[in-house]
């Protein structure tokens, strides 16, 4: 045992461990110690704890802190978490649907990109992600399907997470293909039937496939939580295969993050287990900053501002740096995320969070286009909202300018409260007086993106509604919910994009194409993948540098403004 360490006992894993962090980011000693309060008024034995010290000792690797400090957090491993992601979804999907394909290459293209490869196309050199003309060339047989009609995926998907919850009603849909599960409740009857020194699919660190299980170096029962978790993972992909046919990757662990972070290790069709003593290992294999989900790229720009590149140089980071920019809560968040500490709860997901509309193209590079491309797109959103016959409280605007280095550019949004009066009447009738002041908001949030007095090239732009009240039946009036809502909801706030070809939270559901009323159903895309990542990325993109609440916004007047008489020419004009 590290001296940092001597004398320390493990607490019980109902007891809330009180964990204070310096700007060193080291734990107190004095945190976890024999004098600590356990908050239940009684001492424990002296003896026996010696005992169990001893047996601890034995079995203890040894760790270097800051690695060892999963020791002093055990209350944070009571959870027992499991990611799903589907295989190559899409791909999938499309061979569920003509097994013919199951053996063949096949990519699913959307417009000029091939967002998946089925795992015979990988194995042949062609990966998701690739340009069409760059995929054919590396395999001139590859079988291409178009996958802009999402209809199939969708249902194949809400199939996915309906078995998910046969298991358990804490499941949280994260994309089409992802899912997090909380199983910690149903644990009991598996812990019964699993082996305790055997464990279903991979253990993460593992060299050898079957390698003796580790022992219990934490002895919080993780171990034992973590062996029946797998079990639990192994049956649900088994019933997803059974229920849908498609096979999915699972990681096990005792957090949202490290459960994701570990799903993909092995692919396609296995699973990972991570123990909490290797959770220090894994966070140390990682090297920027937007490998973690949750960090995405407006973040890793500002983090870079600060210095920050890596994993390792946020783990070294003072509080005190991250302040400079960040709110308290965020700071901490970043912290907490790159040793791999994440308490967020898994949200059972109902209707999507979000329902947006996106647009890609090459270029885009005059304000009249965008004020058009916005407007299309507002217009056809109002419809999908009246569908949905919720009350939305929050618009967000997406742009994403073009970038030389980066084959996806730079995803960049901005979200703003909605007037409480836009739809004080519901979402069915949508007078012009709102659509005029929803374009308002667009355009100002477009402007705070994007400088137009320099030239700009935007390669796609997008608008969403966010943050749906439900009105309850008692209440009639809809504003009374606005203005309850919480000031920290009324804040404006940056939005932590992030790009799902790399990090997997935020998909880019990439289409090239002009958009024009017939065209415009291929872009009809129900953002759940942006929402509902919104658990990792709200959370940990929000700045409040800039942050305006309601009244700021009603007292703003802007440049850009557009009354009420040019809504209407400008809609004249493009439709
Ligand atoms: P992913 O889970 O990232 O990829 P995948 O399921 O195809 O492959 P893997 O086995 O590595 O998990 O994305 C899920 C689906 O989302 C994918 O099948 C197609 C779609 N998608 C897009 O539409 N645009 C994109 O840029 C990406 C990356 C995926
Ligand atoms: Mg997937």
């Amino acid at each position: 045992m590290s001296p940092k360490h001597q004398g320390l006992k493990r607490r019980h894993p109902n007891k809330t461990s009180k964990v204070h962090q310096d700007d060193s980011g080291d734990e107190s000693d004095d945190l976890v110690n024999e004098s600590g309060s356990e908050g239940d008024g009684q001492q424990d034995d002296q003896e026996s704890e010696d005992q169990k010290d001893k047996n601890f000792q034995a079995d203890e690797p040894h760790f270097t802190v800051p690695g060892d400090a999963w020791m002093l957090l055990p209350a944070d491993h009571r959870r027992v978490i499991i990611h799903l992601d589907a295989d190559c979804f899409y791909a999938q999907v499309e061979m569920v649907r003509d097994p013919s394909l199951r053996d063949k290459p096949l990519g699913v293209k959307q417009k000029n990109l091939m967002v998946t490869s089925n795992y015979v196309a990988r194995s042949m050199g062609v990966k998701k992600s690739m340009w069409i003309k760059e995929a054919l060339e590396a395999l001139p047989d590859l079988i291409l399907i178009d996958g802009s009609d999402l209809t199939h995926y969708r249902q194949c998907s809400s199939e996915i997470s309906a078995v998910v919850r046969t298991f358990t009603v804490d499941v949280e849909r994260l994309g089409l293909d992802e899912n997090f599960a909380d199983v910690t409740e149903i644990l009991e009857d598996y812990i019964e039937e699993s082996d305790p020194n055997k464990i279903e699919g991979h253990v993460y660190g593992d060299k050898e496939p079957d390698e003796t299980l580790p022992g219990d170096p934490c002895g919080c029962g993780c171990r034992e939580r973590l062996i029946a978790g797998a079990l639990v993972a192994k049956k649900i992909r088994q019933q997803i295969v059974k229920a849908t046919g498609i096979t999915c990757c699972a990681g096990v662990a005792h957090n949202k993050l490290l459960a994701k972070l570990v799903s993909g290790y092995y692919k396609p069709d296995q699973q990972t287990v991570l123990f909490p003593w290797l959770v220090h290992q894994l966070m140390n294999s990682l090297n920027l900053t937007r490998s973690i989900p949750g960090i995405g790229s407006t973040m890793c720009k500002t983090l870079e501002e600060l210095g920050i590149h890596t994993v390792k140089d946020l783990q070294n980071s003072s509080l005190a740096l991250l302040h400079s920019k960040f709110d308290d809560e965020t700071s901490k968040r970043l912290r907490d995320l790159s040793f791999g500490i994440d308490d967020a709860p898994v949200r059972r997901s109902g209707r999507p969070q979000t329902i947006g509309l996106e647009d890609a193209f090459r270029k885009v590079n005059s304000i009249d286009v965008v004020q058009s491309k916005y407007l299309t797109l507002l217009e056809r959103l109002l419809k999908l909202l009246k569908e949905d016959g919720r009350i939305p409280s929050t618009l967000r605007v997406c742009v994403r300018k073009f970038d030389t280095k980066k084959k996806f550019g730079n995803r960049e949004s901005r979200q703003t409260p909605i007037l409480p009066s836009l739809f004080a009447s519901g979402v069915q009738n949508v007078g012009e007086n709102t659509r005029a002041t929803l374009m308002n908001q667009v355009m100002e949030l477009f402007h705070k993106m994007v400088d137009t007095s320099k030239e700009f090239h935007l390669t796609l732009l997008s608008i969403g509604f966010t943050k749906f009240i439900e009105r309850a039946s008692h209440e009639n009036s809809i504003s009374r919910f606005f203005f309850k809502r919480k000031r920290s909801e009324t804040e404006e706030q940056d939005i932590n994009e992030e790009k799902g070809e790399k990090s997997g939270h935020l998909k880019s559901f990439s289409t090239f194409s002009s958009v024009n009323n017939s065209k415009i159903h291929s872009l009809e895309l129900y953002l759940e993948s942006c929402s509902e990542s919104d658990s990792y990325s709200s959370e940990g993109g929000r700045n409040t540098q800039g942050s305006m609440n309601i009244k700021d916004m009603l007292s703003k007047s802007h440049n850009h403004s557009i009354g009420k008489k040019d809504f209407k020419n400008i809609k004249g004009k493009f439709q």
